[in-house]
C-alpha cells in the first residue's frame, strides 16, 4: 500500500509541532554554549519523529482535540531518542560518522561534547516529560513507563546485549529479545504514554501495547532490510554496517523474503489490535503501514 497524501501531511504537521516545541525548549543558554549547540545539533536535525508522533497519535485516538497536551512528552521522548543516537554513534559503540545525513555529533563537535550532549538530552528530555499539563499521577505513570523502557531493562540493556553479541551467532529468540529491549521498549513506551494521557482503560492499554510491540519488531526488521538493501544517501546513515560488523540480523537468520513476510504479518496484526481497541484508529493504523513503506 502507498503512503497516502493525508498521512504525509499528518506526519509533517506533527513533526513540525514537535520541532517547534523543541526549538524553544532547547534555546542556547548564555552558559555552556557548546553543550547546548551540540544538543541542538543532534535533536533539531530532522529525523522522522516517529516516537514522538506515536505518542501524539495515541492520545489523539482517544481525545482528538487534546493532542497538544502531549507535546512536552513527545518532545522529551525525541530528546531521549536523540541521546541514544549520539551515544550509539560514538567510537566505543557503533563508531559511525553519518547520522540523519550529517556528520555524527562526535565528528561535528568532539567525543567529550557528544557524551555530555547525550547526558544532558536524557535528563532534559525527562524534565520535559514531567512538565506536561496533566494530573500528577498521570505524569508519574508516564515517567515510569519511559524510564523503564530506557534503563537497564530496556534500551540500555538491549544495547549491552547488542555489544556482547557482535561477531557471535545468536538465535532468533535471542535476537528478538535484544531488539524488544533496545528498540521495541521505547517505541512501546511512546504509545503507552499517549494511551495513559488519553485515559485508556486496561483492555485498551493491553491492545495498544500489543500494537506497539508488533510495530516495534516490524520497525527493526525493516531497519535490518534497509541496512542490507538501501544506500547511505537514502538512509542518511552508513548502509551495510550489519554485514561489515558481522551482526546477527533478521535477514541473516530468516532470509530476506521470510523477513518481509514477517513484517507484513506483524503489521496486519498490529492494525487488528488497534481496531479492536475501539478508538479513532486512522492515524495509528496508517503509521503501521508507514513502517513498511519507510525508506529511511
Ligand atoms: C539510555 C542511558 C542510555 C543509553 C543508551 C546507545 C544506547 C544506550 C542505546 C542505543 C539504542 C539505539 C540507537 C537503538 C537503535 C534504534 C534505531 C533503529 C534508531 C533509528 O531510529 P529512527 O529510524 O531514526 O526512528 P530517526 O533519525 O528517524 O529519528
Amino acid at each position: 500500500m502507498k503512503v497516502d497524501f493525508v498521512l504525509k501531511i499528518y506526519l509533517e504537521e506533527r513533526a513540525q509541532a514537535i520541532e517547534t516545541y523543541l526549538e524553544r525548549a532547547l534555546e542556547v543558554r548564555n552558559y555552556a554554549k557548546r553543550l547546548w549547540q551540540a544538543m541542538r545539533y543532534s535533536s533539531l536535525n530532522g529525523g522522522k519523529r516517529l516516537r514522538g508522533i506515536l505518542c501524539l497519535a495515541t492520545l489523539e485516538a482517544f481525545k482528538q482535540d487534546e493532542w497538544q497536551k502531549a507535546l512536552p512528552i513527545a518532545a522529551g521522548i525525541e530528546c531521549i531518542h536523540a541521546m541514544s543516537l549520539i551515544h550509539d554513534d560514538l567510537p566505543c559503540m557503533d563508531d559511525d560518522t553519518l547520522r540523519r545525513g550529517k556528520p555524527t555529533c562526535h565528528i561535528a563537535f568532539d567525543e567529550a561534547s557528544a557524551l555530555l550532549a547525550g547526558d544532558a538530552l536524557l535528563v532534559e528530555g525527562m524534565a520535559l516529560v514531567l512538565q506536561a499539563d496533566l494530573k500528577a499521577e498521570v505524569i508519574m505513570r508516564i515517567a515510569q513507563e519511559i524510564t523503564g523502557a530506557v534503563g537497564a531493562d530496556g534500551m540500555t540493556g538491549g544495547q549491552m546485549i547488542d555489544l556482547v553479541s557482535a561477531g557471535r551467532n545468536i538465535t532468533l529468540a535471542e535476537l528478538e529479545m535484544m531488539h524488544k529491549m533496545k528498540t521495541g521498549a521505547f517505541l512501546r513506551a511512546s504509545v503507552v504514554s499517549g494511551a495513559i494521557a488519553g485515559g485508556a482503560d486496561s483492555k485498551q492499554l493491553a491492545l495498544l501495547e500489543q500494537y506497539a510491540s508488533n510495530i516495534g519488531l516490524a520497525f527493526q526488521i525493516v531497519d535490518d532490510l534497509l541496512d542490507l538493501e538501501s544506500d547511505s544517501q537514502t538512509l542518511g546513515k552508513t548502509a551495510g554496517k550489519d554485514l561489515a560488523q558481522d551482526k546477527s540480523t533478521y535477514p541473516k537468520l530468516l532470509g530476506i523474503s521470510a523477513s518481509k513476510e514477517r513484517v507484513q504479518s506483524l503489521i496486519k496484526e498490529a492494525k487488528d489490535f488497534v481496531r479492536e481497541a475501539g478508538i479513532r484508529a486512522d492515524a495509528l493504523s496508517k503509521i503501521a503501514d508507514y513502517i513498511i513503506e519507510r525508506k529511511s
